[in-house]
C-alpha cells in the first residue's frame, strides 16, 4: 500500500509540473502571441500540441536515480518558464518566434537589448509566481516518497510518446506541408506548440550544414531549369544606362509611405520627392527581408536569391559560391565593385561575405574619421559618411559599382538637435515621432551627396539606385503609424506599409512612376536591363520590373505573399484593396509557386548549388 502511494506520488508530482508548464504554454500562446485562429482545429492544436512532449520531458526525471528527481523537475519548470518568457519578449518586439540561428547573431539584432525592460509588463510576474510555491513545496517533501516503479515509468513514457505522434498527425491534418513549410513559424508554433517548435528548429539547424554534403550536380540542374524559365522580354529601355557607373544607396529602414508624405505641413523627404520626378520610381515594391535585415536586402539585390527563413545568409553561408551583381558586371563590362559602410566590417559578417560576393574593396568604419561628435546610434552619421566617401569614390577605377549603406535612420531613431530638419510627429508612439526626423535627415544627406557628386563631375555618368532596405516601424508600433497617416489598422494598410521606395535615376532620362508590383528581389534584374545586360542565365528569382507580370506573387520569407488582387498572410486570404477576409480559394492558385521558389532558393543556398553551375 505504501509502495503504491509512493509510486503515485512521484507520478502525480511529475504530472503537476507538466500541467503547470502546459498551462503557461497555452496562456502564452493564446494571450501573449497574436496567433491567427482560422478554425476550431487551430484551438484544438493550441490546447493539445504541447501535452505529449511536456509529459515526455518531465518523465525523464524518473531516470536520474531510483526516485523522481526533485531538482530535475524544478530545473525543468525553471528552464521551461525561462524559454517561454524569452519567446514572449522576443515576440513582443519582433512579432515572430526565436530561431536557433538568430541566437548566434544576437550581436547583429538591433533594438532588443536596449529596450528589453520596455517589453516587460508587471503581469509577467504571474508567470514566475509558481516557481516560488513549487520550489518551496518540493523542498519540504521527502525524496523517499518519490520512487516510481519501472512498469509505471515505461507506461508514462509510452503514453507521452503516443501523444507526441498523435499531435504531429493532427498538425499534418491541419497542413500536410507543415514541415516542408517550416519557414511559416506561426503555423509551426500553432501546430506543434512553442517548445516542440524549438526542438524542430534546432534539428533543422543541425541538419542544414549537412545538406551541402549530400547534393550533386543533378540537384543543381533542377534549379537551373526553373530559373531559366523566366521571360527575357526587352523594352526600349534596355541598355539606356549602358556602361555607366552604378551608385547604389541602401536607405536604412526607409518605408515607402514617407515619399510625398507631409508631417506638420512639411515634406519628410523633399529631396527624394523631387528626385522621383526625374527617375523611374517604383511605387509598389515590397520589403522581402527576414531576420537578416539589411544583409538580407543586400543578398537579394546582389544575388537574386531569397533570404533564409532564419538567420542571415551572410552569417550562415558566407563561403558559398554566388553569382552576384559584382561578378556579372565584372564578367560583362569589367566593372570594379566597392562597398561603403560606416559600421565595423564584421557586422553581418560582411568582411567574409563581400569576398564571396565579389567586392574588390570594402570601405568600412576603419576607413572613416569617426568621432563622438560625428556619430550616433550605430556609428558615423550619414552626412559625414557620404562626405568622406566622395574622395574614395573619385579614385575608383571606372566603370564601378559602388554600394553605400546608410545607418542613421535605424531604430530607435536617435538624432541630435543640430541634425533635426523637421519637427517630430505628434502621435502616441514616440518611435514613429522620431522616425520622421531621422528619415528627414537621411533625405538631407542624400541631397548633399548628389550635390557633391555633381560638383565633382561624377553625377552624369552614373546610374543611381536608391532603395529602402526594410521596415523602420515594426508591427509593434503600427498603431502610431496608422495615427500618423490617418488610416485604420487593417491587413490592406499593413501590406501597403511593407512597401519600400525604389528609385532608379538615370541622368537625362525622363521620369516615370511604375506601379508594377514587385519585390526587392527584382531590383537586380531591373538594373541589369537598364545596363543592357541580358539576365536569362543569371540564376536569380528576380524579374525585370519593367515587364514583370503583376500576378506573379511577391513572395515573403514566411510563406506569405501578395498577388495582383490578394494578400496571403498568417494562413488567411484577404482582398488587397480593403483587407477583408476572402475565401482561401482565391489564394490557392499561388501556393505551389511560392513553395517552389522558397524551396529552390533554400536548396541553392544550403546545398551551395551554384558551385556546380558557375565557372569560378
Ligand atoms: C548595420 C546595418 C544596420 O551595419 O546593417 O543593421 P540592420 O538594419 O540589419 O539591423
Ligand atoms: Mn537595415
Amino acid at each position: 500500500m505504501i509502495d503504491k502511494l509512493k509510486n503515485t506520488t512521484g507520478v502525480k508530482l511529475t504530472l503537476m509540473i507538466a500541467g503547470i508548464l502546459w498551462l503557461k504554454t497555452v496562456v502564452i500562446s493564446l494571450v501573449g502571441f497574436d496567433l491567427s485562429i482560422q478554425s476550431f482545429l487551430d484551438i484544438v492544436l493550441i490546447l493539445t500540441s504541447s501535452v505529449g512532449s511536456l509529459l515526455f520531458v518531465t518523465g525523464l526525471s524518473f531516470y536520474f536515480g531510483k526516485k523522481v528527481n526533485k531538482s530535475i523537475l524544478f530545473a525543468l519548470l525553471f528552464i521551461g518558464t525561462g524559454i517561454l518568457y524569452g519567446d514572449l519578449l522576443y515576440y513582443r518586439f519582433y512579432i515572430d518566434f526565436v530561431t536557433a540561428p538568430i541566437l548566434f547573431q544576437f550581436d547583429n539584432v538591433g533594438g532588443l537589448s536596449a529596450s528589453t525592460v520596455e517589453l516587460m509588463s508587471p503581469w509577467d510576474a504571474f508567470l514566475f509566481l509558481d516557481l516560488f510555491i513549487v520550489g518551496w513545496f518540493l523542498f519540504k517533501m521527502k525524496s523517499t516518497i518519490f520512487t516510481v516503479k519501472k512498469q509505471t515509468k515505461r507506461k508514462y513514457l509510452a503514453v507521452s510518446s503516443l501523444l507526441i505522434v498523435l499531435t504531429i498527425c493532427l498538425g499534418l491534418i491541419k497542413s500536410i506541408h507543415l514541415f516542408s513549410e517550416s519557414y511559416d513559424r506561426e503555423q509551426m508554433v500553432k501546430s506543434l506548440g512553442p517548445l516542440n517548435y524549438h526542438l524542430y528548429d534546432i534539428a533543422l539547424g543541425i541538419n542544414a550544414p549537412l545538406q551541402r554534403l549530400f547534393v550533386t550536380e543533378s540537384d543543381a540542374v533542377a534549379s537551373q531549369k526553373y530559373l531559366q524559365q523566366k521571360d527575357s522580354e526587352r523594352t526600349d529601355l534596355f541598355g539606356v544606362a549602358k556602361g555607366k557607373n552604378v551608385v547604389l544607396i541602401s536607405m536604412e529602414s526607409t518605408q515607402n509611405f514617407v515619399i510625398n508624405q507631409k508631417v506638420n505641413g512639411k515634406e519628410v523627404t523633399p529631396f527624394l520627392n523631387d528626385l522621383i520626378k526625374d527617375s523611374f520610381y517604383f511605387s509598389q515594391v515590397y520589403d522581402q527581408t527576414a531576420q537578416g535585415k539589411t544583409s538580407d536586402a543586400e543578398l537579394m539585390i546582389d544575388t537574386g536569391l531569397y533570404p533564409l527563413a532564419s538567420g542571415s545568409v551572410f552569417v550562415r553561408r558566407p563561403e558559398n559560391t554566388y553569382y552576384s551583381l559584382p561578378h556579372i558586371l565584372k564578367e560583362h563590362k569589367n566593372y570594379y565593385a566597392a562597398a561603403f559602410h560606416g559600421n565595423v566590417r564584421t557586422f553581418w559578417n560582411r568582411d567574409v561575405m563581400y569576398d564571396s560576393l565579389g567586392y574588390d574593396k570594402f570601405f568600412s568604419k576603419k576607413d572613416y574619421k569617426v568621432t563622438e561628435e560625428n556619430s550616433i546610434n550605430y556609428g558615423i552619421k550619414d552626412i559625414p559618411f557620404f562626405q568622406q566617401s566622395v574622395k574614395y569614390l573619385e579614385n575608383l577605377p571606372e566603370p564601378y559599382y559602388a554600394k553605400f549603406l546608410t545607418l542613421t535612420n535605424h531604430f530607435p531613431f536617435l538624432l541630435e538637435e543640430e541634425d533635426t530638419f523637421i519637427d517630430q510627429a505628434e502621435t502616441d508612439e514616440e518611435v514613429v515621432n522620431r522616425y520622421v526626423t531621422t528619415v528627414r535627415y537621411l533625405d538631407k544627406s542624400i541631397e548633399k551627396f548628389f550635390k557633391e557628386l555633381k560638383e565633382e563631375g561624377i553625377y552624369k555618368d552614373t546610374v543611381f539606385v536608391l532603395y529602402g532596405d526594410h521596415y523602420g516601424i515594426s508591427e509593434k508600433y503600427e498603431k502610431g503609424l496608422s495615427e500618423l497617416l490617418g488610416e485604420e489598422v487593417n491587413i490592406a494598410n499593413q501590406t501597403k506599409h511593407q512597401q519600400i521606395p525604389l528609385i532608379i535615376h538615370v541622368p537625362g532620362q525622363e521620369g516615370e512612376t511604375i506601379t508594377t508590383q514587385g519585390g526587392e528581389i527584382d531590383i537586380r534584374a531591373t538594373l541589369l536591363h537598364l545596363l543592357g545586360i541580358k539576365t536569362e542565365s543569371s540564376y536569380s528569382f528576380g524579374h525585370n520590373l519593367f515587364t514583370r507580370d503583376s500576378d506573379h506573387p511577391v513572395v515573403f520569407r514566411d510563406g506569405s505573399f501578395v498577388s495582383k488582387d490578394y494578400v496571403y498572410k498568417d494562413n488567411g486570404c484577404y482582398d488587397k484593396e480593403d483587407g477583408k477576409t476572402v475565401n482561401v480559394q482565391h489564394c490557392e492558385p499561388y501556393f505551389d509557386v511560392v513553395r517552389q521558389e522558397l524551396k529552390l532558393s533554400d536548396n541553392i543556398i544550403f546545398g551551395d548549388l551554384l558551385r556546380f553551375m558557375v565557372e569560378e
